[in-house]
């Protein structure tokens, strides 16, 4: 089939069985969509075998909850934020910590601390981190009262809420900077996470090839009145991973260096007086 039917369909498809207005926006957006998906099955000779199994595929997906995991698992995530990226920087604004993906394991209605926190129940093994900071506009001001909200995974790549093994809540924070715009909060550094095993996006994955882990990561959302939110992450440096991402989520600018307590010269160098323990 040539292309000039293709589009006459498309347009036969939009003047069919009009009865309103509908809306423009979306029909723009559906039609595009439909002579997209029907020029790449002519092109690709794609079966209806093969039409079907991916419309089944779809289903099994939505039907499991995964298909917020399949989305940062084509990177196209990753390319709403370059897009994002680039309306910023046409807009005149740059500089301050990139953004990246937020992924699909975000809980809203987290405990609420003042300046800091700490993330984990008390019960999570791993290593003890501490991480600080200070939330600043674009006009390189310390900004008070801003909401920092942090989660991450435990030891084991899982989330709470998701993990219902773990406590609720656990390694997910909410923390309003002091009057100095700080913040500061004490957890275990977290592994890095893998797709459910055997669900749609590790099926998906297998006939593409790839894997399905992303390095150790911490989520952000940063927010304050009057300024645009901040979503974001960093990742541990070392983590096999770090490049090797399935959700493309790591940026340079995001890889932070991780001093340790014993590093009497780089406690110093942090001002900090009291490491923990
Ligand atoms: C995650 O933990 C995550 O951050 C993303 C982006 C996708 C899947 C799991
Ligand atoms: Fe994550």
């Amino acid at each position: 089939m040539d292309k000039k039917t293709i589009d006459e369909l498309v347009t036969r498809f939009e003047n069919t069985g009009v009865v309103s207005e509908g809306n423009p926006r979306v029909k723009a957006i559906v039609g595009r969509l439909l002579r997209d998906l029907m020029l790449a099955i002519e092109e690709l000779d794609v079966t209806p075998e093969e039409f079907w199994a991916g419309l089944n595929y779809l289903s099994d997906a939505g039907r499991s909850g995964e298909l917020g995991l399949v989305v940062p698992g084509t990177g196209l995530e990753h390319f709403l934020d370059l897009r994002m990226d680039e309306a910023e920087a046409r807009a005149g604004l740059k500089g301050g910590t990139p953004r990246t993906i937020e992924g699909p394991l975000y809980v809203a209605g987290a405990p609420v601390a003042q300046g800091e926190a700490r993330l984990d129940d008390g019960q999570t093994p791993g290593e003890v981190v501490v991480m600080q900071g200070v939330v600043r506009g674009t006009d390189g001001q310390p900004i008070a009262g801003a909401k920092v909200e942090v989660w991450h995974a435990n030891h084991l790549g899982n989330y709470s809420y998701f993990d219902k093994s773990q406590s609720d809540f656990n390694l997910r924070r909410t923390i309003v900077t002091d009057a100095q715009g700080r913040y500061k909060f004490r957890s275990i550094l977290p592994v890095g996470y893998s797709v459910p095993p055997g669900g749609a996006t590790d099926r998906l994955l297998q006939q593409l090839g790839r894997h399905g882990h992303r390095p150790a990561h911490i989520h952000f959302f940063v927010t304050a009145p009057g300024h645009r939110k901040l979503t974001t992450q960093i990742n541990l440096e070392n983590d096999p991973h770090l490049w090797d991402d399935f959700a493309f989520g790591t940026r340079q600018g995001l890889v932070p260096p991780i001093y340790s307590n014993d590093d009497a010269a780089a406690m110093q160098a942090l001002g900090v007086d009291k490491p923990f323990h």
